[in-house]
């Protein structure tokens, strides 16, 4: 399986996520990347290529104009006002606010377009983001030009970020942008299934009132886990949407026996959809010892649901997303490339 991988993730590294209270060093931090690049070599999975530039239009079909040059120019914003620290929303439009008019102030703007507080914006973030999107894009153009699968090996991640919004660590949506790019080059369906631990916010919000696309999302109950307010089981998709979105809250400690079946009802699912491809949103936080996750899959069982997957035989694209046990992190992903390919 061909692997794209951009060296500009490391433009990513802002020093500091509000964690508890305090100011932490990231948890998304660029040796996350390096070491799933590093496992993919190991085994030989297959080539690994740098990325092509794409135009911004790409990204533009998913995201409004407006957030997209928020992420461009708030770095520079937020300096220009005197601050000294990282941009952190500190404010939000909540319940019974004016929640249409976007503020002057970088701080307004940030509590706008920012979904939550960990995630803070240093310099480099947004050619990380572009760059990270540029890698779906081009893992996305090889299964047009004729690939049966590709890893996008994408950090920043994306799944969280909407239409207008970045949190979750994630600026720009790279699965829903490739999924996109799917349907733009003429797919009529496309699943799109979230195994990251949690759920995929941006993308079910983005494709809520589609059935184009169908979003299948397997995650820790957001009573429970980050973000919190989404996620659901009974958030079915409205108006054409209606019936093609899918949630799998699990709960505490939960196993690969329960989660195993969840993946298998999805699959089943995706299947009497039979879409032209298949987007996964990888993300292995479901490892039993992430430290912000809480669910229990070992090692061994990435490389078994690698292989459920993979009996789809649908055209797959895969799009990193989270996982932050950095030490294992690297083989739990390529042990999902691998069961998928029948290794
Ligand atoms: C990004 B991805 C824990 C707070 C969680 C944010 C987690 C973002 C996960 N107390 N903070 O889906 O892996
Ligand atoms: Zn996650």
């Amino acid at each position: 399986m061909l692997t794209v991988f951009s060296e500009k993730h490391v433009l990513r590294n802002s020093r500091t996520e509000l964690y508890g209270g305090e100011l932490v060093p990231p948890f998304e931090c660029p040796a996350r990347a390096e070491h799933i690049l590093q496992r993919v070599k190991e085994v030989s999975l297959g080539d690994v290529i740098a990325p092509t530039d794409f135009e911004i239009t790409a990204v533009n079909r998913i995201h409004d104009i407006e957030f997209i040059h928020f992420l461009e120019t708030c770095w520079e914003e937020w300096v220009a006002v005197g601050y000294s620290g990282e941009a952190i929303a500190t404010c939000w439009p909540a319940r019974g606010m004016q929640q249409q008019r976007v503020p002057n102030h970088i701080d307004g703007k940030l509590g706008y377009y920012a979904l939550a507080a960990e995630t803070a914006i240093s310099n480099g973030t947004w050619e990380a983001a572009r760059a990270s999107v540029n890698v779906a894009l081009t893992a996305q153009a090889a299964l047009r030009d004729g690939a049966s699968s590709a890893f996008a090996l994408c950090r920043p991640p994306g799944h969280h970020a909407a239409a207008d919004m970045f949190g979750g660590y994630c600026f720009i949506n790279n699965a829903a942008v490739a999924t996109q790019a799917f349907i733009d080059q003429g797919a009529s369906r496309v699943a799109l299934l979230d195994v990251d631990f949690h759920h995929g916010n941006g993308s079910q919000a983005i494709f809520y009132d589609r059935d184009d696309v169908m979003f299948l999302s397997l995650h820790g109950d957001p009573r429970d886990a980050f973000p919190h307010f989404l996620g659901y089981a009974d958030e079915c998709g409205q108006g054409a949407g209606q019936g093609f979105n899918h949630n799998y809250p699990m709960g505490p400690g939960t196993s690969f026996d329960t989660w195993g079946a969840a993946l298998r009802d999805a699959c089943n699912k995706i299947k009497k959809y039979a879409p032209d491809a298949l987007v996964i949103s990888l993300g292995v936080d479901t490892f039993e010892n992430d430290p912000i996750s809480f669910f229990r899959l070992a090692s061994d069982d990435f490389k078994r649901y690698g292989a459920t997957i993979g009996a789809l035989n649908l055209p797959t694209l895969f799009i990193m997303e989270g996982g932050y046990a950095i030490e294992e992190i690297g083989v739990n992903a390529v042990n999902v490339l691998e069961g998928f390919e029948g290794r």
